[in-house]
This record gives C-alpha cells, structure tokens and sequence, in this order.
C-alpha cells in the first residue's frame, strides 16, 4: 500500500485552513489540521473534513454532459469546450465580446485565471457578489482612507469590536486564533448584532442593533468619540481631512436619538462607544457580508474607517492593518489580471454598471450580477448573450431567484463548472467537471493578510474531472486566444514573480510572507487619497454625486420608511448568518454534514411564535412582499421579538427546493447602494405563518 501526506491549504471556504491531506493508493483518506499554519494553527472544521465524501460522492459530475432532447448526456472535453468555444465566438461576432460575461461566486481562487481570459477575449465583464461580499468595504474604506479596511490585528488588541460579524462560523480557521488570543491577554470585546451569537453573549458589551439601522449607531459612536475627548488628536491633526465638518455632522446622532432609531438602550450605547474610544489599541472587524449587504453600505464601510481612523487605529499595531499580498499586482484581484485594467479604455468602459456606479471606475470590483440582469432582460446597454458561471449557483445565491432563473433561463447560452448538479446547472447547455482542491495546484493570497500560500496537489482527479486553470488553458486555445498561459505550472509561476520565486519553490515552502508593517503613511508622507490624508468629510466625492459625509438612511423595507406594508409584514427579516457545517447554497448533499443542520431554521423569539400559536422546531410559512418559503422556527430567546434571522442556500433534497427552501425567493435586489451596488438583504420586511401539516 502507497501512502502520503500532503501539506496543502484547504479550499472549502475562504479560511484556507493549513492542512495535511492523506492519501493511500491515490484516494483520499484524511484531511488533518497542519499546527504550523500561521493562521489556523491546527484547527479545521467539519467541511473540511468531510473532502472524502465530497469528492467520491455518487452525484459528483465526473463527464462533460451537454443538454440535449431528452436532458444531459455525457460526452467528450473536446466536443464540450468546442461547442463553448463556437458559441462565446458566435456571441462575440454578433454583439461583441462584452455580450460574453464569465462569472464566479466566492471566487474559489479563480478570478486570476477568468479576468486574464475575458481581457484577451476582449470582454470587461467579469461578474462576481462582491458588491454583497467584501467589495463595499474596499469601496468604503479605500475611498476614505485609501486601503481596504480588512486585515484586523485582534492578537495585539485590547478592544475588538466586532461589527456585523460573528467569526465563530464564518471565519473560524483564518481570525478565531488571534481573536483568542487577544480575549487571552484581556482584550474587551463589543459586538454589534442583532443575533445573540456565542461571542455576542461573552461580549463586554453587545448591541441587538435593529437590522439595518447601523449607519446611526456609528455615527453616534463617533460623536460620543468626539464629545467626550477620546478620539486621537495627533492623529486627527496631522493626517486627517475634514474633522470639524464631520464633528457638526454627527453632532445630532446623540445616544438617546440613536436609541431610538436602533432599538437599543441610550447608556447602553454611550458606553459601548466609550469602551471603544477610550481603549487602545482597537481593531474592527466588519463583516465580508454583514456590513456589505445593505442599501447605504457604502456610508457604513466608510463610518467603520472613519471610526478607526479618529482613535488612531489605521495602520497601527493592534488596530486595522494595511496588508499587501506579497504577490501585489498579481494577487487574486491584482492589477495585472484584471480584465478592466488590462483592455483599451474604450472597451473597458463599457464594464456594466459604471454608469450607475461612477466610483467603480476608479476603485474597481467586478460587476455586480445585478447590473448583468438587466442587460439581459432588455438589451440594454448592450445584449449580454452568453454567460460562464464557475463555483456559482446564482439561482439560490443572489436576491430575487425568480428573476434570476428567468434571467439564465434566456440567455441564447449558458455553461457552468460545478461539482453537482445546482439549481443553476439545470438551465446550462453544458456542463463542466472541475478538479477538487485536494487535486489541484494553486495558490492563494486573498485577504491572507501578508501570507502567500501553495495549495498542493495531492491525489489524481476523479476521472475526467479536470483543474479549472487547465479548463481555461483548454478552451483559451480552442477559441484561438493569443497570450493566454499554455501550462498551469507556467500560470502559477507568473503570479509568483513578485515574490521572485517559482511554485515549486513555494510549494517546499508552503508558504511566503512579507514583514508586516505598521503606520506606512508616516514613512510614505501620505494616505493614498485625494489630499493625501482620511478623508472624514471627502469633498472630491461630490464631483461623482456622492455626498462628502456618511449619512444615515432607513432601510426601504421597515418600521419607519414603509410603516404600511409591516401592517402585512410586521416582522423585520435579517438572513445569511453563517452556519459552520455549510458553505453558501454547498455541502447540503454531504451525510455527516446535513445530518449536522438538517433543515433551515428561523431564528424569532419565543413569544413572537407562541403569539401565532407556533410551537419550537415547527415548519412554518415565512412570507415577504415576494414570495413564500418554508422554514422550522427555531426559539430563541435572545432575538428582539420583532425580528427573525433566517439562514440562506438551503435547496437540497427537496421538490423545487430553490423555490420552496430557498431565502432568496424572499429577498430583494432592489434598491441597490447607489455607490457600491449592494443588495439590501439584511433588512427586509416578512410574515411568519402556521403551516400545518
Ligand atoms: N440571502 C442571502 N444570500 C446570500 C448571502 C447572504 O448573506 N444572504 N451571502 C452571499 C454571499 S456573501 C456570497 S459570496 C454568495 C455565494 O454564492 P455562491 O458562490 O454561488 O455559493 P456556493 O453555494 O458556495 O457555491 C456555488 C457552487 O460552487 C460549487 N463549487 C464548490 N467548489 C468549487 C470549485 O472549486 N469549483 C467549481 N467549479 N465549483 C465549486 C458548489 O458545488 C456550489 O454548487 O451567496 C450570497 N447569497
Ligand atoms: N461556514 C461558512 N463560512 C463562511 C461562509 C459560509 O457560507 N459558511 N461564507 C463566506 C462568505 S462568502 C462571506 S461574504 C463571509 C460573511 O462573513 P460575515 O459577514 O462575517 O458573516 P457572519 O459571520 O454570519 O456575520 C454576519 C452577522 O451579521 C449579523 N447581522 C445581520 N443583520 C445585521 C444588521 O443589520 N446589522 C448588524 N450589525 N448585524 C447584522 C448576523 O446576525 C450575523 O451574525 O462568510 C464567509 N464564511
Ligand atoms: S474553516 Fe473548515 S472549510 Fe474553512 S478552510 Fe478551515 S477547514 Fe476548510
Ligand atoms: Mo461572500
């Protein structure tokens, strides 16, 4: 018997857990925790671990299928990515290459390799959920104080503030260390949530914020901040813009008014703001979704910055770093790939939704799906005609899924690259079998603070599964694309280049880091923004119609804003916290990991569901302007009676599950954030009904 044991990163979520994969005569036995990982030190979770039922699963895709009369049938690579090379050439010739828009979910570390090709191919239109995922804090925080505010020091911090954001599920392999750490050494701890999660509940202060309304919860920090003498005066005189306009803004956000707006309690709130200011050095960690998913998310990710910025915490130890992959230009979302930045300006500006997001073309994100839709439906700006979706299930991903699916549904083509079958594979004519992490080569710099890391090849894929790098390779030279890399190996080394060495080199390795550094404006002489300092009240802003300071507005759906429709709606809906056995809308399929959270379950309080004569655990109907769903009520206590939470990317196992489990039947993808795109899908209003059996 052959056996190895391959020290790689784990690609199951964006943790990227250190780990060892075992192997014994070419099939995987084992993923194990590697305690040398700079940032996991050991820990995985049941996804990860669970690799071995994924990858030998009974429904895995192992052909080409391509949809005929009567549904899928297999066949060969070569017929498959011919007819996808025939029709992105077919779309190309008859309404230019920008009607062809590649598309991924979480990214999966393949946006390198998808930009590079849609820039060669010509089309600026690489689609991804950034604008509900990460990109609203780039866009907030680099246009104040020119870096994304996402690489939190929580180890060397006395006060973590946790925003939105509950680690303990989302992020456990990538921050729970540090953030452990930092509680070790008596760090204080705020959260900011409406859900009383596990690290809400150890909290030195927890704020059940009412969803939505964070925007007026900052601004109140802020002034208490100001108010009470605690912000950094150095700082705000040497290297900040704006102060006193900001000062007499946020004067009237007083905690009693902000109580009011928040569902909270005034001292409550004058004290949480206290503990931050008056506690240094304070990180923040926002959440990637959880302040990314609001109408007004732009003026909340530049509230977060502003925050850190007057306690002087940017760039400082302990506070929010400004990490720079050490691949740079050639990171995950470098420069260099990027198709927006790689194609004649002309070309390039026609990337959708610049005319609807003017900031985005100086402070680029991939297009949002929601500006995709509409080209589309109407044609307009131009026809989108033929769309590739890699590692995305849109259908159940994205607010709307009617819409969505109708959307897919009438495209003149459609291919996807999924391990299984989705609701959104269903509507492609062809399909495509990528390689597992635990059988690919690669590498991964996205928000690995100043880490590169190898991922490593362990075991063959299951045949024919294919690496997506060398799917890409394959039908770059099938549609006859000059420039494009000719092996993977040849692709990894390029991204290595800035850090001068090659992936076999990285691979003995592991992984590569540069040192850390801390307040690089000082040696630097400034911030990367327009005057050169934080931007707290950003003047040049206006020019793009954006106002120069971050204002609170109601969320669309709710209380204050549509007091009419909660009469039919009277419950506010939060959805998407993040559950630990599953990733987005996978791994329903996967025994030991649905036996673990079998059915969706809404959060609401006891004696909200004893009202409508709902008992715990109990399948109800819960409604929204939209649609209905069905879900378990879950009891919880520690929920504001008014509001419930319901998780998302349940579909599975279920007769037309993405209609009937799937949140995002409920959700809305309107009004967007008119800087960022983002969706409003954390405030919404809904109904919850009996169901009966
Ligand atoms: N209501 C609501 N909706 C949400 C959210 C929310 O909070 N609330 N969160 C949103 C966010 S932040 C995001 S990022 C999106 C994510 O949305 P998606 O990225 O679409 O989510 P997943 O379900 O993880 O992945 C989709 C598919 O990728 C496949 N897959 C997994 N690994 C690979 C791989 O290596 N290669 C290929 N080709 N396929 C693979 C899986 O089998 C799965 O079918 O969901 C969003 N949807
Ligand atoms: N296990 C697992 N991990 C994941 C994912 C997954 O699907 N599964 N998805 C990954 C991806 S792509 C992303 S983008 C990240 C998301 O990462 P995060 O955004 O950190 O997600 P959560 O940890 O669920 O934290 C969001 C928290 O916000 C709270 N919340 C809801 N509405 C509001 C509100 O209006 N205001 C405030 N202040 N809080 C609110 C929720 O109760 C929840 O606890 O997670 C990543 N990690
Ligand atoms: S948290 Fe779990 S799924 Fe995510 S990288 Fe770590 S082991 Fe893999
Ligand atoms: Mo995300």
């Amino acid at each position: 018997m052959s056996r190895s044991s391959v020290r790689s990163i784990c690609f199951e979520c964006h943790s990227r857990c250190g780990v060892f994969v075992d192997v014994e005569d070419g099939r995987l036995v084992g993923v194990r925790g590697d305690p040398d990982h700079p940032h996991s030190h050991g820990y995985t979770c049941p996804k990860g671990r669970a690799a071995y039922e994924l990858i030998y699963h009974p429904e895995r895709i192992t052909k080409p299928l391509v949809k005929g009369q009567g549904g899928f049938r297999e066949t060969s690579w070569d017929e498959a990515l011919g007819l996808i090379a025939e029709n992105l050439l077919k779309a190309r010739e008859t309404f230019g290459a920008e009607s062809v828009v590649f598309g991924t979910g979480t990214t999966r570390g393949l946006a390198p390799y998808l930009n590079r090709f849609l820039a060669l191919f010509g089309s600026p239109n690489f689609m991804a959920p950034s604008n509900m995922s990460g990109g609203p804090i780039v866009l907030g925080s680099a246009a104040t104080c020119g870096f994304g505010l996402v690489d939190p020091d929580y180890a060397q911090s006395a006060c973590i503030l946790l925003w939105a954001h509950n680690p303990e599920m989302s992020w456990a392999g990538l921050y729970m260390h540090d953030i452990s750490e930092g509680l070790k050494k008596g760090a204080k701890l705020i959260v900011v949530d409406p859900r009383g999660t596990r690290l809400a509940r150890k909290a030195d202060c927890w704020l059940r914020i009412r969803p939505g309304t964070d925007v007026a919860l900052l601004l109140c920090f802020i002034n208490v901040i100001i108010r009470k003498d605690l912000y950094d005066h150095e700082f705000v005189e040497t290297w900040t813009n704006g102060f006193d306009r900001l000062k007499e803004h946020v004067s009237p956000f007083t905690p009693e008014r902000c109580a009011e707006i928040c569902w909270l309690d005034a001292k409550q709130i004058e004290e949480a703001a206290t503990l931050f200011g008056s506690t240094r050095p304070a990180s923040i960690g926002g959440g990637m979704g959880g302040v990314c998913q609001a109408n007004d998310a732009f003026d909340l990710t530049r509230s977060l910055t502003i925050l850190s910025a007057i306690t002087g915490n940017l760039e400082a130890k302990g506070g929010n770093l400004n990490c720079q992959p050490p691949t740079r230009k050639r990171s995950c979302y470098g420069p260099d790939f990027s198709a927006y930045d790689n194609l004649p300006k002309e070309q390039a500006s026609k990337k959708l939704g610049l005319d609807r997001f003017p900031l985005q073309a100086h402070i680029p994100i991939p297009c949002p799906p929601q500006v995709v839709w509409p080209a589309i439906e109407t044609g307009r700006p131009y026809p989108v005609k033929a769309v590739g979706l890699f590692a995305n299930n849109s259908v159940c991903a994205y607010p709307n899924s009617q819409r969505v699916r109708k959307v897919l549904a009438s495209l003149d083509f459609l291919f996807c690259v999924d391990y299984f079958h989705t609701p959104t594979t269903e509507l492609a004519r062809v399909i495509l079998p990528p390689a597992h992490w635990t059988e690919r080569d690669d590498i991964e710099d996205l928000l690995m603070k100043n880490h590169v890391f190898a991922q490593v090849k362990a075991l063959e894929p299951v045949p024919e599964c294919r690496d997506e790098k060398q799917i890409l390779i394959d039908l770059a030279a099938k549609v006859g694309l000059d420039g494009y890399w000719r092996t993977v190996p040849e692709a990894l080394d390029y991204r290595l280049e800035p850090c001068r060495m090659t992936f076999e080199e990285l691979k003995a390795r592991g992984h590569y880091a540069t040192p850390l550094t801390y307040h690089g404006y000082e040696k630097f002489g400034k911030f990367r923004t327009p005057t050169g300092r934080v931007e707290l009240c950003a003047d040049y802003l206006t020019m793009l119609g954006i106002s120069a300071l971050p204002n609170f507005k109601e969320p669309d759906e709710g209380p204050v804003a549509s007091p009419s429709l909660m009469e039919e709606f009277p419950l506010i809906l939060t959805t998407g916290g993040r559950n630990i056995v599953y990733y987005h809308s996978s791994h329903r399929n996967i025994p030991s990991l649905k036996r673990r959270s079998p059915d969706p379950e809404l959060q609401i309080h006891p004696d909200t569901a004893r009202a409508l004569g709902i008992d715990d655990h109990e399948w109800v109907y819960l409604s929204s302007p939209r649609g209905r769903v069905e879900i378990r009520a879950l009891y919880d206590a520690d929920m504001h009676p008014k509001v419930v939470h319901s998780p998302h990317g349940y579909w599975y196992g279920v007769d037309d599950g993405w209609k009937r489990l799937n949140i995002n039947m409920l959700t809305a993808d309107e009004p967007l954030c008119p800087v960022t795109g983002s969706v409003p899908i954390k405030a919404l209003v809904c109904r919850v009904e009996k169901r009966g059996s």
